[in-house]
């Protein structure tokens, strides 16, 4: 049964930069759209509706779901931080967010993980959505326990959960690296559009990436599932290219994909490092 646009979806992050790019996009297609965050967007339009929630609150975490058809959770601390911002944010806040849904009976959730899941894994290996994670940093971690989460409760409760371990949303891509993982917000839409709509959708992990020709990633799964993603890294790569010369060689970042999260407080020898 195809999903009736006006039930509440309810997006949260939606102050953040991904939300930013893809709100506007987002409300075109579901009237229904709650947005939620710690802080209102800057620029709430008079047609938005935004509900406060703070994901370390379980109480506030349940009153913004309830009544929801289904999320799309983008909210949590979104790079690299200290144990205790990515305990609270990324742990404890998911959790909150996956037992008020659960709670709620919340149909579907999508979760927005990361590439930083499995950023240990080579740059020239390319890799599926059935590898072993390799997080690269506290934050990778934390995305991969959101991923283990997502599965315990469509496993256990019947949730169809829809991870994207998501590259670099943009609207081109920032430097070399990018052109491997770059997305665009029409494609993340399409994706969140899949995870929200797909009736065969139980548990799935897609890549969210763009039509990357340079891509580290097999995304066979979302293709599979009707993904038809337009935008190209390679017609960008000039710019990427000319804003890769302003950043200096990094002797770990370059060899995984994870770039520069790999890199930071990294004390290995790196021939030890990935798999
Ligand atoms: C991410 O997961 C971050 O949220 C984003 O800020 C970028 O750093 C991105 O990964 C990336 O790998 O470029």
């Amino acid at each position: 049964m195809s999903l009736d646009k006006s039930r509440r979806i309810v997006f949260t992050g939606s102050a953040g930069g991904i939300g930013t790019m893809t709100r506007p996009l987002l409300a075109k297609l579901y009237p229904g759209l709650v947005l939620s965050d710690r802080v209102e967007p800057k620029d709430l339009q008079a047609n938005e509706t935004f509900v406060k929630a703070d994901l370390t609150r379980p109480e506030e975490v349940a009153a913004v779901v309830k009544g929801a058809h289904s999320v799309i959770h983008l909210g949590g601390h979104s790079v690299e931080g200290s144990w205790d911002q990515i305990l609270n944010a990324n742990i404890i806040g998911c959790y909150n967010l996956f037992e008020a849904a659960r709670t709620a009976d919340v149909k579907r959730v999508i979760f927005a993980s990361s590439n930083h899941a499995v950023g240990f894994y080579p740059r020239k290996r390319k890799i599926g959505t059935d590898v072993t994670v390799r997080p690269d940093s506290r934050y990778g971690v934390s995305k991969a326990f959101g991923e283990a989460l997502g599965a315990l409760y469509a496993d256990k409760h019947g949730m169809a959960v829809t991870c994207l371990r998501i590259g670099n949303v943009g609207y081109k891509p920032l430097d070399v690296r990018r052109l491997s993982i770059w997305v665009s917000p029409e494609d993340l839409v399409q994706l969140f559009q899949i995870g929200l709509e797909h009736p065969d959708i139980r548990f799935e992990i897609m890549y969210g990436a763009s039509d990357n020709a340079a891509s580290w990633w097999d995304n066979s799964r979302a293709h599979k599932l009707g993904y038809r993603p337009t935008g190209r890294a390679e017609d960008h790569r000039a710019h990427a290219e000319a804003e890769q010369k302003k950043i200096g060689p990094d002797p770990v970042g370059d060899v995984f994909q994870g770039g520069t999260f790999t890199s930071a407080e990294f004390t290995n020898d790196v021939k030890r490092a990935g798999p």
